[in-house]
């Protein structure tokens, strides 16, 4: 019988520090402080489920393409700040990690310096807390206003999932919903489909989503319930946009699907002193 010795590890990544969360029943997962970053999860006696690109960039400056990059306080171009924000280029202090007989956890947290103010004018508090056990994910993501004046965010887990062939997977619980089309200038559609199957770029965010969506990829799944977070973003550069990255190999887009619960299409405000948390779980079959 293979024994696990449960651990918590800072590990160098590419050059990056990181920590290597190990569970006692062996479930693993990585998180890069650079960007507070789940680069890679291993579920117990299971395989890689998060895509973490080749090609990926690690200069400490760039954002890292994989994994699940935190996007705060700005959705893509929603906003006059860097695209998706800044928390996935800056460096985030650990704030606390341990093991205990179920699971391994660590607590990272990102807070205002001169470098955020000078990009987004206030005063947060960001932590991002990971659970590592068995065939789960727990994932918290808490927003803190620690300054004197109100302000308006946006944020997302933008998780890249690493699927076996795209094309063959099927994302099911988005029947009867509305979303933003991004591919057609955001015009506003229903999903009346059992399920979304990936046949060209697909970058959507859903509305108001439901709470609970199930990915199946070719004889596994994933199961995603999250809370606090509004919306939901699925999104696939398909062939044309990925030979546009730079920082992705060509045909990885059959690799992998992004499912980000997200604040996306309205900000959210948070008045001095105020919280505000999300919560996301993703499950492996
Ligand atoms: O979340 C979907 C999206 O906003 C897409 O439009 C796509 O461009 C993707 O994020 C990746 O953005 P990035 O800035 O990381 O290249």
């Amino acid at each position: 019988m293979n024994t696990v010795s449960a651990s918590v590890l800072t590990i160098d990544f590419h050059g990056q520090p990181a920590l290597e969360l190990t569970a006692p029943d062996g479930a693993r997962c990585l998180i890069s402080l650079f960007g507070g970053q789940l680069l890679s999860w291993i579920p117990a006696g299971g395989s890689e489920r998060l895509y973490l690109s080749p090609a990926a960039h690690f200069d400490g400056r760039s954002a890292v393409r994989g994994g699940i990059p935190v996007i705060f306080p700005q959705f893509a171009e929603r906003g006059n700040g860097p695209r998706h924000g800044f928390a996935r280029t800056r460096v985030w202090q650990v704030d606390e990690s341990r093991v205990s007989k179920d699971f391994a956890t660590a607590t990272l947290r990102l807070v205002t310096d001169d470098a955020t103010r000078a990009l987004w004018p206030h005063d947060f508090a960001l932590e991002l807390t990971v659970v590592v056990s068995g065939n789960r994910l727990d994932l918290e993501l808490d927003v803190e206003n620690t300054g004197d004046a109100a302000f308006d965010f946006a944020a997302a887990l933008h998780s890249y999932l690493r699927v076996k062939e795209v094309e063959n997977c099927r994302l099911e619980g988005l029947r009867n919903t509305r979303y933003l089309d991004a591919t057609a200038g955001d015009t506003v559609k229903d999903d009346r489909l059992d399920a979304l199957i990936v046949e060209d770029e697909v970058d959507r965010l859903y509305r108001d989503a439901p709470d609970t969506v199930v990915l199946h990829d070719s004889g596994r799944a994933l199961g995603f319930q999250s809370h606090g977070f509004p919306d939901l973003v699925v999104w696939n550069p398909w062939e044309h946009k990925c030979k546009a990255l730079a920082d992705m190999p060509d045909l990885d887009f059959r690799r992998m699907l992004c499912v980000e619960p997200a604040i996306a299409e309205k900000t959210m405000t948070l008045a001095p002193g105020e919280h505000w948390s999300g919560q996301h779980t993703i499950l492996a079959a």
